[in-house]
């Protein structure tokens, strides 16, 4: 039986992985930082107790902050593969805490690489390194691939800058089996609540089922090439199964503004909308509304800009080549934009129809709008 090791496991991308891994039949390692409360939502479904015998799912308690830490659980875990994925992963949250993003971003991916070579482990374990299309910033060519030059544009992107050429480093150093995984976007239904697609979308059924009037985004004009995360994780698997440790970008190949993103999540509800106004004065109003479910008055403005939410350097627009996945890997999507779309929204209203059926029964409902 094999074994793998995923930092961040309590992530969007942890979490399926840990699933499509277990189905795979290995035995799954997580690491989890400690919090003052469970953090385990997204994986709670695969927990196992670890009184039981033949547990396949096991949790470590750990950050990428701590080497002795990390150089422990590889010592008792002995991994065949290590997925990379912890990280703070929020681009605009990185100017607000760059040392820590850089601290966990960057020298985490150091301490991991380290451990590994510390423990004697360079040629039993591989690692997967979780990279990113931030990497490319400001826009050099499009599509990107793996030949595309960098320009990396937030602390957050620089930190995997390193995190990315560091796995490079040791690979051909020390002839250790690690590759990067360079991902566009890719979102889901688990996807954190204050990304911008699952911001929209539990937006757009909080406000269809009436629990909420209006919402605020920052910049509706950048591009982004977004997939879904289920078919993104099989990509990381396919990459740690090759002969040859190499780089891969993983991408869709289509672009699509944040404006069409929102257009698109309130047209799967049957809700049409008309954008006015420019720039930061910018609205959306509800055009009209297919849906007899929902009780929406025409003209009702729903979404406005909050200068907050721009980020001092923005990534304005992003579209992968995934020829070399696709050709090498044989990597496969199998959800389109509007699969992606029905898939979270629709899973934001089950979610919200709870609160719905609270509120009705005359009990108080949190609002959530960041
Ligand atoms: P999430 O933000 O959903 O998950 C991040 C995970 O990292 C969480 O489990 C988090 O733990 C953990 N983490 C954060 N800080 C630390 C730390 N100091 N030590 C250990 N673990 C830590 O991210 P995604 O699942 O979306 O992304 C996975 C990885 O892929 C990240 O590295 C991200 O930067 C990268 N990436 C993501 C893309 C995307 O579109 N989703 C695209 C390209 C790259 P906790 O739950 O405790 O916060
Ligand atoms: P990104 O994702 O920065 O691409 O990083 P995010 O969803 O945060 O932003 C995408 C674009 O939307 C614009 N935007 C807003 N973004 C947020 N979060 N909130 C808003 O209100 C808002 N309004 C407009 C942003 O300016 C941006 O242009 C994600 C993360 O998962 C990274 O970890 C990963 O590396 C990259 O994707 C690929």
């Amino acid at each position: 039986m094999k074994k793998a090791l995923i930092t961040g496991i309590t992530g969007q991308d942890g979490a399926y992985l840990a699933e499509f891994l277990l189905k795979k039949n290995y035995e799954v390692h997580g690491i989890k930082r400690r919090s003052s409360s469970f953090n385990t939502d997204r994986i709670d479904h695969l927990y196992q107790d670890p009184h039981e015998i033949n547990v396949h799912f096991k949790l470590h308690y750990g950050d990428l902050s701590d080497s002795t830490n990390i150089i422990r659980i590889i010592q008792e875990v002995q991994p065949d593969e290590i997925y990379n994925l912890g990280a703070m992963s929020h681009v605009k949250v990185s100017f607000d805490s760059p040392e820590y993003t850089a601290n966990v971003d960057a020298l985490g991916t150091l301490r991991i690489l380290e451990a590994v070579r510390i423990l004697g482990l360079t040629r039993s374990t591989k690692i997967y390194q979780a990279s990113t299309s931030e990497l490319y910033g400001l826009v050099q060519e499009v599509p990107q691939s793996e030949k595309t030059p960098f320009y990396p544009r937030s602390p957050y992107a620089v930190a995997k800058l390193y995190g990315y050429w560091i796995i490079v480093n040791y690979r051909e150093a020390y002839n250790m089996f690690a590759a990067n995984g360079i991902l566009f976007n890719h979102e889901s239904p688990i996807r954190g609540e204050t990304f911008v697609t699952r911001k929209i979308t539990r937006a757009a059924a909080r406000i269809a089922l009436g629990l909420q009037d209006k919402f605020y985004l920052g910049n509706l004009d950048a591009k982004r090439d977004w997939g879904h995360a289920k078919d993104y994780i099989e990509a990381m698997w396919l990459i740690l199964q090759q002969e040859q440790p190499e780089d891969f970008v993983i991408a869709t190949g289509i672009t699509t503004t944040i404006r069409e993103f929102v257009t698109l999540a309130f047209k799967e509800l049957g809700i049409e909308l008309a954008f006015e106004g420019e720039g930061v004065n910018e609205v959306a109003k509800i055009a009209a509304c297919h849906n007899d479910k929902f009780q929406l008055e025409e003209g009702k403005e729903i979404l406005a800009i909050d200068s907050k939410y721009f980020r001092p350097t923005e990534v304005d627009l992003l579209i992968g080549d995934p020829t070399k996945a696709k050709e090498k890997l044989g990597w496969k999507l199998k959800y389109d934009l509007n699969g992606l779309v029905k898939d979270m929204v629709w899973s934001d209203i089950r979610l919200f129809e709870k609160d719905e059926y609270l509120k009705k029964g005359g009990f108080q409902i949190m609002n959530y709008y960041e």
